[in-house]
């Protein structure tokens, strides 16, 4: 017989300052717990809600709390499960747990209510991962894709690939997807670079939206180097804003993999030139050459800019579609993200990785198959993992 789970108390809304902070309460004896710190200790049937005071151990009102119980059968760890919607400041929040914990349940934290799912099985693996995953997307493309393992389309594609009969085309089509989709949700870096004063920093906060990096006429204002994370056409980003320089911030190692040089010359220097131009930009990886201050230069300038280069005014925004576009293009070569944002893929490394080995033969790959479809079924065959 399964052991009894411990009845957890999580904050499952971000903590701080709020109108309401979500409080669950997910175990075994949820309901009892609850219903020792309500007045008149009456809980809404599973499915209902009700408004209550909220009473610490000596009786005394803490809140007037929202109570909605769900039905175990419905709750993501089959177990039953009392949501209390609180007021949100963390004076409240803290008296809340602390009657809760007198009340008999247990403190924790949202990965151990997934941890609660995966050990009562009632979820599949690749279920579990996107419910943590959803907990931070910022793509919608890739929010979409999360959305198809929870419900079941992922796992049943899976399925479909693996049973009666192993199809390797269909696995490796999946493999493709997959891999493609990573975009959605791994940040390409993009690192800003070029000579002083060329408007890497302009540029910066342009694609931000917000004034973060110091901008100034003087050349060798950014000092060190200053990153953010975006969204760039619904993919994720990390901007990175350099110190100016001609040779790029390579590093040591090489290039790395999902990576693209942004090279920035200054087309008000005079008598800049192709063959200014020529041996400029970065050494060697993934790269995008423009040249800025667009809005500065005549109509007889403008034509004379070399070949190879995106012309771009940073200060007005003229041609950073373009330019965001190249750097894609840049990054993704030959295997953009395709159609990965219509089908459901695979989304963590690990997965990705069993994948990628089942697709072989022999005894691994077997191996590999037989535990992701352990992760596209209920039971509690294999652990969600890091993800
Ligand atoms: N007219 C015009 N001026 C620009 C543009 N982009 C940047 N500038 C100006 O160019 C100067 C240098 O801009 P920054 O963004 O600080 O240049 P940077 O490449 O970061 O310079 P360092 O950090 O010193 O290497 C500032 O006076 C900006 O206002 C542009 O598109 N048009
Ligand atoms: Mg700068």
């Amino acid at each position: 017989m399964r052991r009894e789970e411990p009845t957890l108390a999580v904050l499952v809304s971000p903590p701080g300052r709020g109108a309401v902070a979500l409080i669950h309460v997910s175990g075994s004896r949820a309901r009892e717990v609850v219903a020792r710190v309500l007045e008149g200790g009456e809980l809404p049937p599973p499915g209902g809600l009700r408004h209550a005071w909220l009473v610490d151990g000596a009786g005394e009102r803490l809140d007037d709390v929202l109570v909605v119980a769900e039905d175990a059968g419905t709750a993501l760890a089959g177990l039953p499960l009392v949501e209390l919607g609180v007021h949100g400041g963390p004076a409240v929040v803290d008296a809340v747990f602390a009657a809760l914990v007198w009340a008999g349940a247990q403190a924790g934290d949202w990965k151990e209510l997934l941890g609660q799912a995966w050990r009562t099985g009632a979820r599949d693996a690749l279920f579990l991962a996107a419910h943590r995953w959803l907990g931070r997307a910022v793509s919608g493309t890739g929010a979409r894709i999360l959305v198809r393992a929870l419900s079941g389309e992922l796992q049943a594609r899976i399925r479909a690939a693996l049973e009666p009969a192993v199809n390797l085309e269909a696995l490796g089509a999946l493999e493709a997807a997959s891999r493609r989709a990573a975009v959605w949700f791994r940040p390409l870096r993009v690192i800003l670079t070029g000579p002083p004063n060329a408007g890497k920093s302009t540029l910066f906060n342009a694609l931000l939206g917000w004034d973060r990096a110091t901008v100034s006429p003087q050349a060798g204002t950014t000092r060190d180097a200053v990153e953010e994370d975006l969204l760039l056409g619904d993919r994720p980003v990390r901007l990175v804003d350099t110190a100016g320089d001609r040779g790029g911030a390579g590093g040591c190692g090489g290039p790395r993999r999902r990576q693209v040089q942004l090279f920035l010359a200054d087309g008000t220097v005079p008598g800049l030139a192709a063959a200014d131009l020529a041996g400029a930009g970065p050494p060697g990886g993934a790269s995008v050459r423009a040249v800025n201050k667009l809005d500065c230069l005549s109509e007889a300038a403008r034509a004379e800019l070399p070949a190879g280069w995106l012309p771009i005014s940073a200060r007005t925004g003229e041609g950073l579609e373009a330019l965001v576009a190249a750097v894609f293009a840049a990054a993704d070569g030959a295997s953009g993200p395709g159609e990965a944002g219509s089908g459901p893929v695979l989304f963590t490394r690990r997965d990705l990785r069993l994948l990628a080995q089942g697709l072989g033969e022999g005894a691994a790959a077997r191996r590999a198959r037989r535990e992701l479809l352990g992760r596209a079924r209920p039971g509690r065959v294999s652990h969600p993992g890091r993800v």
